[in-house]
């Protein structure tokens, strides 16, 4: 860093004589503005203003101090310590700037990277010391900006806590300044934790027996006829079997879906029953409907459970939840349905609700993969298979991170 005085009428003239004598790449910061004696009176007032004139390196030097001081960290004897620790760097490393020059021009790429390592080092420790306090104020804006999106999407604030955390661990100064970056991380976060369980395809000669759970009306008969159509238009032979006759109009309403997929449709009413129907049952495809109470009716779900864990026949299941679900049942659904060691998870009604945060941090924690979302009544088309690209597209703020990389 240098002083420089310049004579000038105004600040704006001083800023344009500088620059033309001194050069455009240089940034300089008035220090102080002195009338300069006049001669005669006619003379214009002038002034001599002094500059302080640094160049790009310099000023990333600066502006890393002024974090620290917007961290909080000054002020505090080891802050001071560490402070003069920098100056010492900026020293030490090398003979004074002149103007026309860039530090890289005398220090060399090399010892650059060497300064900025140690500063990212200082910083490091400054934050690890625990004088950086976790109190909102001394949060970078970026990282407060994606808390608000997780917060806003729901997800749950363990979660957001982790992500956080972790961003102020990998994340260097300088990407922390990039909030496209920070979102990138953020999105890469979520997909390299949330699983997707991909849809079984039969194979030759094996047949699959898939049971929807989950509480009632959240949409396991819609979705039901939603897979039913999917395997239908790829040929593959299936049956319904509904254990869900006790529903009133429940019947009505698969015997509707059955007729428009010319499938199968059947009913048990108990372990017998269910049996029967699976034994003499050849489609390459057995689709369960289950009759869901509330996930409050415990009593239901056992007895659910033993009718279909008492059949010989190895039958997966799949929970259903809608995201409508209000976060705090979230956690209660997953828990009555964990007795059936279901393999995935199918988001429904993601048309009329736009907060998945919940559901996505409870599967997170559990382990459990997403497997399709629903978006709609049309039973015969409003149903996508799980992807992270499109499952991380409902996550408002998130978007355009996942067009970017559906696109790339
Ligand atoms: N908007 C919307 N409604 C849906 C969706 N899936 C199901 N539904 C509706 O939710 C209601 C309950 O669905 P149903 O399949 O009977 O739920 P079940 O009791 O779990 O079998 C019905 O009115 C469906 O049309 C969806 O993806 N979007
Ligand atoms: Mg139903």
């Amino acid at each position: 860093m240098q002083f420089k005085e310049v004579i000038a009428s105004n600040v704006e003239e001083a800023f344009a004589i500088a620059k033309e004598k001194y050069g455009l790449n240089i940034f300089y910061e008035p220090k102080s503005a002195k009338p300069v004696k006049k001669k005669h009176f006619w003379d214009k007032k002038q002034f001599v203003y002094t500059f302080s004139m640094y160049d790009e390196d310099y000023r990333k030097l600066k502006d890393l101090q002024n974090k620290q001081e917007v961290l909080g960290i000054t002020g505090h004897d080891k802050t001071n310590e560490i402070l003069s620790q920098i100056n010492q760097i900026k020293t030490n490393s090398k003979p004074k700037i002149e103007p026309s020059k860039t530090v890289s021009d005398i220090l060399g790429n090399a010892e650059i990277k060497k300064l900025n390592d140690n500063l990212e080092f200082l910083t490091k420790q400054l934050k690890n010391s625990g004088m950086v306090t976790d109190q909102q104020e001394n949060i970078h804006p970026n990282i407060l900006h994606v808390q608000k999106i997780l917060k806003e999407n729901e997800f749950y604030d363990d979660f957001i806590k982790e992500v956080v955390d972790t961003i102020s661990d990998k994340l260097t100064l300088n990407e922390l300044e990039d909030s496209e970056r920070v979102d990138e991380f953020v999105y890469d976060y979520i997909k390299a934790k949330l699983k997707i369980t991909p849809f079984y395809k039969p194979h030759d000669g094996d047949q699959t027996i898939l049971a929807l759970i989950g509480p009632t009306g959240i949409g396991k008969t819609t979705t039901i006829a939603k897979i039913a159509g999917q395997l239908v238009k790829n040929q593959i032979s299936i049956k319904i079997i509904s254990i869900d006759g006790f529903k009133i109009g429940g019947k009505e309403q698969l015997d509707r879906y059955a007729k428009i997929l010319k499938a199968d449709c059947a009913y048990a009413d108990n372990a017998e029953e269910l049996q029967s129907e699976l034994a003499k049952t050849q489609s390459k495809y057995i689709l369960i409907d289950t009759a869901g109470r509330s996930h409050n009716d415990e009593m239901n779900i056992v007895t659910m459970k033993t009718l279909l864990k008492s059949s010989r026949f190895n039958i997966r299941y799949l929970l259903v939840i809608s995201a409508t679900t209000k976060a705090r049942d979230v956690k209660k659904i997953f828990k009555a349905f964990d007795t059936f060691d279901y393999d995935g998870v199918v988001i429904t009604k993601v048309d009329e609700s736009d907060t998945i945060g919940a559901i996505l941090s409870e599967a997170m924690m559990r382990d459990k993969g997403v497997s399709f979302y629903t978006n709609g009544q049309n039973a015969l088309r409003d149903i996508v298979k799980a992807s992270h690209e499109n499952i991380l597209q409902l996550v408002n703020g998130l978007q355009y991170i996942s067009l970017k990389q559906m696109q790339s």
